[in-house]
């Protein structure tokens, strides 16, 4: 039978789970039937009706790919394939992924599972599968060369062994690694604890940070990029298109974050202050935590961290390097700021009466400019919200912390409405007297010697 999960994931997000025929217990214990998915919406998966109990994991434009029990077994198919990917409203990418879709769908398992995937190729070249941070057996590894023989087009390994670790994981090729990777393909990697007490949260998102380098107008990511990458991405999904985080208020909330981009992240949360209490290595010991607001994400590793959901409102979540809150941008435009663009302008327009002068105040004019631009290409910071442009495109989300938000409802609730007195306002009136500073000096503040 399709398992429930995979029924009510597929119902509960309006994603559309594509399945060709149902798993019989009797009928077939062949392959496993490949589950694909056409959608880049975020799929929920309800907790598991049956075996250990554990909370699944919301992959944020996502979904968690179905699993079937066989003799024991926990038996997966995962299929290496060109995908098209929507990376946002008016924008698809031609990738490699998995199942359909770029990134990969997460893989969920309990530690102490046996487990085995099935993993048939699709793509024009060989591939496999490396299992970042699990504890394994040599020869599961899935590094071509050294660990099995690559999988060929057309083939299908089977990769199988104990998950002796519970914690956060990832998956990717370790074959034309540079060209697979930068072509979309990977994915996370869950393993529960045993124990479901085990540092237990209420709402446990997942985001994989990747990055494509594609050329406004076209549709294949450049393979050869090393670093200057155009498009920051979550779960290969660029905002305004990434969904956001719904909180109800109270909950304790984990958020692990992999990167397997060719650069670290600093990933930043506004309105609260957390903890990392995983890494793709294991948890960390409570002993070991402390609080920070941004945490770095380095490169190949995972970094997962909890608060408590007390604070109401609309939170940024974003990546703090400035150019990975961007879609598609040239990084070799001059600088005009201070420039007097007037007079040049007019000259311009003699010939181009559309040209708009740019940059000479800044670049946030570009939140709201309505430029025409190539086909399958979205503004670089095209977000809105109740007040106007985001100013912010790329590796940019919102924790959105609500009272009352039934615990498997992740509908995005609108926006936030400030409570009176609670947000920022312009002021008409008489300016009170500025302080201003004209010398690079260090200015002494002189102690105040009685409480006033
Ligand atoms: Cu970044």
């Amino acid at each position: 039978m399709i398992n429930r999960r995979q029924l009510l994931g597929a119902g509960a997000a309006g994603a559309a789970l594509v399945s060709s025929q149902a798993w019989g217990k009797t009928t077939n214990m062949g392959l496993p039937e490949a589950a694909q998915m056409d959608s880049a919406a975020t799929a929920i998966t309800p907790r598991p009706s049956a075996g250990p109990d554990y909370n699944p994991v919301v992959t944020l434009n996502g979904w968690t790919l179905p699993h079937r029990m066989n003799g024991g077994v926990k038996e997966f198919h995962l299929v290496a394939e060109p995908v098209e990917r929507e990376l946002a409203d008016g924008m698809i990418a031609h990738l490699w992924g998995y199942n359909g879709q770029s990134t990969g769908p997460t893989i969920e398992a309990v530690e102490g599972d046996r487990w085995r995937i099935y993993v048939t190729n699709k793509l024009p070249e060989a591939t496999s599968v490396h299992w970042h941070g699990l504890i394994l057996p040599s020869g599961m590894d899935g590094v071509v060369g050294l660990s099995h023989p690559g999988i060929k087009p057309g083939k299908t390994f089977v990769y199988e062994f104990d998950l002796i670790k519970s914690g956060t994981f990832m998956y990717h090729p370790h074959a034309d690694e540079m060209t697979q990777m930068a072509m979309g393909m990977m994915g996370m990697f869950v393993v529960h604890p045993k124990d479901p007490t085990f540092m237990p949260v209420d709402r446990d998102f997942l985001i994989m940070l990747n990055a494509f380098d594609i050329d406004p107008g076209t549709y294949v990511p450049r393979i050869m990029t090393m670093t200057d990458f155009n498009l920051w991405t979550w779960n290969s999904r660029i905002f305004p298109d990434i969904d956001p985080l719904v909180v109800n208020r109270g909950d304790k909330v984990r958020v692990r974050v992999g990167n397997l981009t060719m650069t670290n992240h600093p990933i930043h949360m506004h309105g609260y202050d957390f903890k990392v209490t995983c890494t793709d290595g294991g948890w960390v010991p409570e002993s070991a935590q402390w609080p920070e607001v941004s945490i770095d994400i380095p490169v190949g590793a995972m970094r997962a961290y909890e608060f408590v959901a007390d604070h109401l409102g609309d939170w940024a979540i974003h990546c703090h390097k400035s150019h990975h809150t961007m879609n598609a941008m040239g990084h070799d435009v001059p600088t005009f700021i201070g420039v007097n663009k007037g007079p040049l302008t007019q000259k311009i327009r003699q010939f181009q009466p559309e040209y708009m002068p740019m940059g000479t105040a800044g670049m946030g004019d570009m939140g709201k400019m309505t430029m025409e631009l190539p086909d399958n290409t979205i503004p670089m910071m095209n977000g809105w919200g109740p007040h106007g442009p985001l100013e912010m495109g790329g590796m940019f989300s919102v924790v959105k912390v609500r009272e009352g938000i039934g615990s498997d409802d992740y509908s995005d609730p609108g926006w936030y409405e400030n409570p009176p007195g609670e947000q920022a306002y312009e002021w008409t009136g008489e300016l009170p007297e500025f302080a201003t500073n004209n010398s690079p000096r260090t200015i002494l503040t002189p102690k105040t010697t009685s409480k006033g």
